[in-house]
């Protein structure tokens, strides 16, 4: 079949619009036609050539909601008119991984997924005869997509396409990091380095839970209103302070409980650690740094009780989590709305590049 998507074709050159050939799903994977996509900051940086696993020409888009169209040989638990998020973190629940209990971190596909291919080794999409790779196993920058069974979570028909998409990445990697990763716990003091579209639900997170102190840090001045409607008690901004790492010491009696690294500064994550509290202090790394970024502290940090860790995804295993999460919003517990702040066509799709970068969108979403 035909499907009209943004297709990347070299890094740093802005999207076209596309009609793709896309070939039907084969065992064990499906097909779905995507209603709405968020733009993340990780496709910005898959497109801006800083991803080491970036391949071209492909199609981006990892933060999607559809329907299933069809389903392929051997597929169990999906059907024709199913509503679902497409996961880039898949959970088949019989790898090694998976079977743990330990992580969310599901292998079973990873690394044609991480080749840009299916299962299989080859790839669906294609236009004049070349080949086009997927992306994070999802590319929902395309209108229809061919997706593995293990990689797509299936939500309640009344959720809304334009809101739920953003369940497949930043509410997800953000509320989840606070749930399942660090499982904060009520009256702790957070820091959240970073208030874009992961930090703030980051801080989301941190007021369900009944933290303490969630003290906001963020060199953009624009970001604090929001971030006090989503809960942040203290904002700070490193420009007009001398040193960030004793301010939150001295605000927080000795240190913060958890801290969160949202923005992928690899100076940034020192600080997150080294703000956090001698003995206890948890600091978790959600940014993702340019390739070949490495950190560095003093040993004695974590010789004296801090823990440095990172969260892929919230923590979150997909086909499990991802449907408990679109209900919390759905009953309000979780609040999305506020969030995505630009609607976009698909047409307009660099656009949404372009406000992430001018810093003035937290999410903006595509409508197809
Ligand atoms: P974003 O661009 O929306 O937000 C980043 C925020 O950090 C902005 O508000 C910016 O002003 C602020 N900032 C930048 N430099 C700063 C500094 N030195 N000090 C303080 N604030 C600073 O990005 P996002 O969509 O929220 O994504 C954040 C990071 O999370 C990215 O690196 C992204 O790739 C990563 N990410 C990770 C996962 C995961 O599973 N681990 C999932 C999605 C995204
Ligand atoms: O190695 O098993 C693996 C897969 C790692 C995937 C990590 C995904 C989180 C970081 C990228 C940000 C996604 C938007
Ligand atoms: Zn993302
Ligand atoms: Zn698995």
């Amino acid at each position: 079949m035909k499907t009209r998507a943004a297709v990347a074709w070299k890094a740093g050159q802005p999207l076209t619009i596309e009609t793709v050939d896309l070939a039907g799903p084969k065992a064990g994977e499906v097909l779905v036609e995507i209603k709405a996509t968020g733009i993340c900051h990780t496709d910005y940086y898959t497109l801006s050539g800083a991803d080491p696993e970036g391949i071209f020409p492909s199609i981006l888009g990892h933060e999607g909601a559809g329907i299933v169209v069809d389903v392929g040989p051997g597929v169990k638990s999906l059907r024709k008119g199913d509503h679902v998020i497409p996961l880039y973190t898949p959970e088949c629940r019989e790898c090694k991984f998976c079977l743990s209990q330990k992580t969310n971190l599901c292998q079973a596909i990873r690394s044609t997924q991480g080749r840009g291919l299916m299962p299989d080794a080859t790839s669906r999409f294609s236009l004049n005869g070349q080949d086009l790779f997927h992306y994070m196993g999802t590319s929902t920058f395309s209108n229809y997509i061919v997706v593995p069974e293990i990689a797509l979570a299936k939500i309640r028909e009344d959720a809304p396409f334009d809101k739920v998409c953003y369940i497949g990445c930043g509410v997800t990697t953000g509320i989840g990091a606070v749930l399942f990763t660090a499982k904060v716990e009520a009256g702790a003091n957070v820091v959240v380095f970073g208030l874009g579209g992961i930090g703030l639900n980051v801080i989301q997170g941190a007021k369900m839970v009944g933290a303490g102190k969630i003290i906001g840090v963020d060199l953009n001045p624009e970001r604090e209103k929001m971030a006090r409607e989503f809960g942040m008690t203290h904002f700070i901004n490193p420009k007009e302070i001398e040193n960030v790492v004793d301010t939150i010491v001295q605000m927080t009696d000795g240190g913060a409980d958890y801290s969160f690294e949202c923005i992928g500064n690899t100076k940034v994550m020192r600080d997150a650690l080294e703000c956090t509290h001698k003995g206890w202090g948890r600091s978790i790394i959600i940014g993702v740094a340019e390739a070949g970024a490495e950190i560095s502290t003093r040993p004695f940090q974590l010789v004296t009780g801090r823990k440095w860790e990172g969260s892929a995804f919230g923590g979150a295993r997909g086909r499990t989590d991802v449907p408990k999460i679109v209900d919390w919003y759905m009953e309000g517990k979780i609040n999305i709305d506020s969030l995505i702040t630009h609607k976009l066509k698909l047409e307009d799709i660099n656009e949404g590049f372009e406000l992430m970068k001018r810093g003035e969108s937290i999410r903006s979403v595509v409508i197809f």
